[in-house]
């Protein structure tokens, strides 16, 4: 990797793509991920590279849905292994939920290092590498799903997904929560709480809202589901990121 200095001005940045250019090299990110990558940068630039308060709501909204949930599961790819490894083995460790890869771009290689990055971390419930179900309605490999993990779960996290897979879980009535930048991917309009922040802020507030959440009864926590819409929420998304590029301007109108 390259030495990139802690008070480099983009060294969070730099290093996310350090992780994903390491990724590929160990063969656990596709190729196609750096493209990926570049595409969630260009969002993450325009929302100011912080959490949002959409994304803060929608964050509080989809601890309560884990917490609430029967049997969820948490979908890992290439990128989500090289960006949040750690920080999804913490996440499935605190709910007690299997974690599944489940790739776009599959490779039986693939699955296998991402799976063992991921048991390398302390993950006990590893899944997708032997899937014995297909996702109706998909012809690619994302079809591919484990029966007792994703397949059988009624609520699902889905980080830098693609549309199609999300759209389809929608229809098996799961509640679908995704991690994307761009508030108008086809993932962030299906799914039914879209965080529209960076995987690597998004996992450990995730992990935060939990903690200060599993305390709460049962009507409180489907009171916060109730009261979420995620129409609003990427709308005052979309608005965010409209009043960061006004400061913007403002400033170079000084
Ligand atoms: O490992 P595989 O084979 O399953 O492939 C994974 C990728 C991500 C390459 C594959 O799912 C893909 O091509 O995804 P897309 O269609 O490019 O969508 C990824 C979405 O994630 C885009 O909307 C990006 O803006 C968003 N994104 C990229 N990086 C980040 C991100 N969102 C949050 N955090 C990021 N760091």
């Amino acid at each position: 990797m390259t030495d990139i200095p802690k008070s480099h001005p983009r060294y969070a940045s730099l290093m996310a793509r350090e992780k994903i250019a390491s990724g590929v090299r160990e063969g656990i990110t596709s190729i196609q991920g750096l493209i990926a990558q570049g595409r969630g940068e260009t969002f993450d630039y325009i929302l100011g590279e912080r959490t949002t308060l959409a994304a803060e709501n929608a964050t509080v909204a989809a601890s309560a849905a884990l917490l609430l949930a029967e049997r969820p599961a948490i979908s890992v790819n290439g990128n989500v292994a090289a960006l949040a490894a750690a920080e999804m083995v913490e996440l499935a460790t605190l709910l007690d939920v299997p974690l599944e890869v489940n790739l776009f771009h599959r490779s039986e290689d693939r699955v296998k290092r991402i799976a063992d990055l991921l048991r390398s971390h302390g993950a006990k419930n590893v899944l997708g590498e032997k899937p014995d179900a297909r996702i109706p309605g998909l012809e690619h490999s994302r079809a591919l799903a484990t029966r007792n993990g994703i397949y059988d779960a009624d609520v699902v996290l889905i980080p830098l997904e693609d549309g199609d897979r999300c759209e389809a879980l929608r229809k098996m009535g799961k509640t679908v929560i995704a991690i994307d930048l761009n508030p108008l991917s086809r993932t962030s309009m299906m799914a039914s709480i879209s965080i529209v922040d960076n995987i690597t802020r998004a996992v450990p507030n995730i992990i935060e809202k939990i903690q200060q959440l599993s305390g709460c009864p049962r009507e409180e926590l489907q009171r916060i589901l109730d009261e979420y819409d995620n129409k609003r929420t990427l709308k005052a998304a979309l608005i965010e990121m409209q009043e960061y590029l006004r400061s913007r301007m403002d400033e170079l109108a000084c």
